[in-house]
């Protein structure tokens, strides 16, 4: 319970509209966890795995039709629909309260409503935020004790807090037709019906510290982004830091708990993960960037993760992990899923809760979007910044897209306003994995496209507001692409841990130790510049890398002219002004 009178208010109202049969509050006490988690394996929700090969690890199985976030179900709902931009679905405030009210109207009755008030960011720390999640969901209280801060300390801030996000939650009857995720940025309002999914159900997540908190960045003059981060450590000790952003499903949770190659480890390069998909950031004392993750752990998707691919996330969720939608091994009572290794189960569940023969069955045994959900302290790589309340200072800004053809390896924004020109322009093409045309070019800004809380075009116009604040302390912008492919269609960039050899020379232009080439697109590296030492057959041909293909950046110029085009007024003079500048540089 809480003395803030505002939120014993906004839950007296959300218990008169939801009317369920109990109320009980969250703050972290782990008796009452263990009920719940008893509660949710007597129920079938949980299904508590091998305790000695997998202790504390619970499985679940969401429904069949809530596998992933419903982005056109996701709505952001400002009082002028110019405000939401033309990169967010909007309705009315009103005509959408009037809807989710009729929906949520009764949804909790025969039920039990949880409270729980949660922190986003270390406790205590002047960047953190905090918000109530109301839920009728044990897998989303457990969820979000693991992704969030949740504690009497917590309880005891919100006390005396003027300031929280409304986060309402329920799973309802899971029907698609009327599944809502909708944010009211200038209530402080979250409300989500109809949806167990991570992404649409931990509120705490994509929805505030993404949608809402960007809304609230705006205006306080900071920025909420869809960003990793990781401190590398070089021989010397100095530890440099790093955010990067890359549309989903691009390897960010690998990146941010790389294990450099052997060859970087003998020298005694570490890298540190503070945070793998969102980072909070504000201009510090010292007029440069600090970053703190608001997360409290990983939501990651587990098809792919192995030994090779990340071995620090296999370790992290080998303990205290809820697994959902992976392969149910019957035979040991753990789980497994594709990419793990080749030697699948025969005696199992799939996914979807049937009998599956790993040996046999021609469909995928795991979900493809499977998750874990699996607490930061568990990290063999956590960084010792990970609760430090300033964050941590940011050398370098990465973008990221999935490009076969056109973006280079790596090039570096001549300056910081070239810098978000890059970012405003980040796209992948879409792969055999989507629905649709293969190799269509999708912009995804800053990888922040389906988590911005306002109008995009307003959103670069802050970036550069930032960037003027910072001025010469603004940290570097780069660009890379693991992702460019030969003519067969093979990648030519080993990825993975090797992606350390990038990151060198990013450093080493942080820190005025390297010249570049001066490039129509920006600066690049010489192919010599790239340390290969120790590839083997694992070489890569670095011309073919960093070769910049004029015809088809002419033809992204026309795209990116198009993409532009539909922030209409809202789109900064300045980047147009850089486009204009990119073209000149390309005749
Ligand atoms: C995520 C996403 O789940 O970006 O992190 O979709
Ligand atoms: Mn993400």
């Amino acid at each position: 319970m809480t003395e803030n009178q505002k939120v014993k208010k906004w839950v007296d109202w959300a218990v008169d509209l939801c009317k369920p049969n109990k109320v009980m509050w969250i703050d972290g006490d782990t008796k009452v966890l263990d009920e719940l988690r008893n509660a949710a394996i007597k129920s079938g929700e949980l299904i508590k795995l091998n305790q000695e090969l997998l202790p504390g690890c619970y499985l679940h199985r969401s429904a069949i039709n809530d596998v992933a976030r419903s982005e056109d179900k996701t709505f952001v709902c400002t009082t002028k629909e110019e405000d939401a931009g033309p990169n967010n679905n909007w309705r009315p405030p009103k005509d959408m309260y009037t809807r989710l009210e009729g929906l949520f109207d009764g949804c909790m009755s025969g039920r039990t409503m949880y409270v729980i008030p949660f922190c986003m960011g270390p406790v205590g720390s002047p960047f953190a935020k905090l918000g109530v999640e109301i839920t009728d969901s044990i897998y989303v209280v457990l969820n979000m004790d693991i992704m969030t801060r949740i504690s009497p300390d917590v309880v005891k801030m919100l006390d005396s807090a003027n300031d929280f996000v409304k986060c309402l939650h329920s799973t309802a009857d899971l029907n698609e037709d009327n599944r809502l995720i909708c944010h009211f940025p200038e209530d402080n309002g979250i409300w989500s019906i109809n949806s167990g999914y991570g992404g649409n159900a931990l509120l705490g997540k994509k929805c505030f510290a993404l949608r809402i908190a960007s809304y609230q960045a705006k205006q306080e003059g900071w920025l909420a982004e869809h960003m990793l981060i990781i401190g590398i450590e070089n021989p010397k000790g100095e530890v440099h830091y790093i955010c990067a952003a890359f549309p989903s499903a691009c390897g960010k949770t690998n990146l941010a708990m790389l294990i450099p190659p052997e060859i970087y480890r003998k020298k005694g390069y570490k890298v540190w993960c503070v945070g793998d998909d969102i980072a909070w950031l504000r201009i510090g004392p010292d007029g440069r960037l600090w970053a703190i993750n608001p997360e409290n752990g990983y939501f990651g998707v587990v098809p792919g993760t192995n030994r090779q691919t990340n071995p620090n996330a296999l370790a992290t969720i080998a303990t205290d992990t809820i697994y959902t939608n992976v392969v149910h091994n019957l035979d040991s009572n753990t789980v497994w899923w594709e990419g793990l290794d080749s030697n699948p189960p025969e005696n199992a569940v799939d996914w979807r809760g049937e009998v599956w023969n790993g040996k046999t069955a021609a469909a995928k045994g795991a979900h493809p979007n499977s998750r874990f959900t699996t607490p930061a302290r568990n990290c063999p790589c956590l960084s010792p910044e990970f609760e430090n309340p300033m964050g941590v200072p940011i050398s370098a800004i990465i973008f990221g897209g999935r490009r076969a053809k056109t973006a280079p390896l790596v090039y570096q924004a001549r300056d910081f306003a070239h810098g978000v020109f890059v970012g405003s322009v980040l796209a992948s093409e879409t792969t055999a994995a989507q629905t649709g045309a293969v190799g269509v070019v999708r912009y995804d800004s800053m990888a922040m496209k389906p988590f911005c809380g306002y109008n995009m075009g307003d959103y670069f116009g802050h970036w550069l507001e930032i960037g003027k604040k910072l001025g010469d302390k603004a940290p570097a912008v780069f660009n890379v692409n693991w992702f460019r492919t030969d003519e067969n269609g093979r990648f030519m960039w080993p990825g993975f841990g090797e992606n350390m050899r990038v990151l060198e020379w990013i450093l080493a232009r942080c820190n005025d130790e390297i010249n570049a080439i001066d490039t129509s697109i920006g600066y690049m590296p010489r192919p010599e510049d790239i340390n290969t030492d120790g590839l083997g057959n694992k070489m890569p041909p670095m011309q073919e890398l960093l070769r910049i293909d004029k015809e088809l950046w002419q033809t992204e110029i026309k795209s990116i002219k198009e993409y532009y085009q539909t922030f209409g007024d809202h789109l900064p003079r300045q980047l147009w002004t850089e486009l204009e500048n990119l073209e000149g540089r390309l005749k």
